[in-house]
């Protein structure tokens, strides 16, 4: 492979300004060029983008500056022979970091006194709402980078950490790790379940109502992975029917979650634009992961992420 230009779509800018992303990768000794939707490819491109175009087949390479790679045909790319990355890897402090932020507002009560506060409402919360989160288990579905971001912070606040994983290895700070096939007795004794799997054919619908009537009553859902993982008229019935205490979600069914969606008005759901991977340092993130794989072309290594 020859990159002789890296073109960073337009789409990047759901993620971070476009300006910034080219600028990062200026300096590796490959020229640099946003492109948009009437932009065409050959193969000494690398395409850096955060959504597919059939276009980009074209290229030698596309960069997804996703760690979910779900949108991507995968099967197009492997079958035209265009490598395909995505970013895992560099969502290890900033979406656990959000999911410390969901723990904690739902134990400290936080997200009620936020919508007290618009009111200059002082009312306190009964005896028995808040709890520490010192002492409670959670159970982490998926242990990657992000599953084990959630789990280390989880262990550093004295909590009790269980996890899910395919292949059932151990991981740091997880008592116990489950396999998928075991999902049930996982979540059973929860009281935060935290989902930072991919969507894939068997994630997707993954937690439903037999799930979630496993699930303790007392207990909350944090959905950090993408939302068909959930199903949502499961969630919603479980929400409004006391099956479990509560969900914050940052991956929704449809995105932007629409304006009439229940969600937005449910007192025991916390929802996020699909913001917990944000960061101001986003552009220089992705940077070294391309520049990473642009050093490893020049050696005739295979790339890093390649996941087609
Ligand atoms: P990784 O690839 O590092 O980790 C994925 C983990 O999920 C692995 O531990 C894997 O198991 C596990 N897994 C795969 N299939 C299953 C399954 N059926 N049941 C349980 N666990 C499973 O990915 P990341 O941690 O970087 O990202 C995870 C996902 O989070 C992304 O795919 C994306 O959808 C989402 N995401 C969301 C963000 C946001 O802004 N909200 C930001 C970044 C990512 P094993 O270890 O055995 O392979
Ligand atoms: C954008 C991150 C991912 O899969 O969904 C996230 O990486 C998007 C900042």
């Amino acid at each position: 492979m020859d990159i002789a230009r890296i073109a960073v779509h337009e789409s990047v800018a759901k993620a971070c300004p476009l300006e910034s992303m080219v600028a990062a990768l200026e300096g590796f000794g490959v020229p640099v060029e946003a492109v948009g939707d009437d932009a065409s490819f050959d193969t000494g491109d690398c395409v850096v983008t955060f959504s597919p175009r059939d276009a980009f087949l074209d290229a030698a390479w596309v960069h997804g500056i996703r760690a979910g790679y779900d949108e991507f045909d995968v099967e197009a790319y492997e079958a035209t022979g265009t490598a395909l990355t995505n970013s895992t890897g560099i969502h290890g402090d900033t979406v656990p970091e959000t999911v410390v932020g969901f723990l904690t507002a739902f134990a400290r009560r936080l997200h009620v006194y936020r919508d007290r506060q618009r009111d200059g409402d002082w009312t306190q919360e009964p005896y028995d709402a808040p709890f520490t989160l010192t002492g409670e288990q959670m159970c982490v579905v998926g242990l990657g980078t992000i599953g084990q971001g959630v789990a280390d912070r989880a262990d550093a606040l004295g909590m009790a950490v269980v996890g899910v994983r395919r292949s059932g290895d151990p991981a740091e700070n997880v008592e116990r790790v489950y396999t998928p096939d075991e999902l049930d007795a996982a979540v059973a004794d929860a009281r935060f379940v935290v989902l930072c799997c991919p969507l894939t054919e068997e994630t997707d619908g993954m937690v439903d109502a037999a799930l979630l009537d496993e699930m303790r009553t007392d207990s909350y859902l944090v959905n950090v992975a993408r939302g068909p993982v959930v199903v949502e008229e499961a969630l919603l019935a479980a929400l409004d029917d006391g099956t479990i205490a509560g969900a914050a979600l940052d991956a929704h069914w449809e995105e932007p979650l629409p304006e009439t969606h229940p969600l937005w008005d449910h007192d025991s759901a916390i929802v996020t634009p699909h913001v917990a991977a944000f960061t101001n340092r986003y552009h220089e993130d992705i940077a070294a992961l391309v520049q990473e794989n642009l050093a490893r072309i020049d050696r005739g290594e295979s790339l890093r992420n390649r996941v087609a």
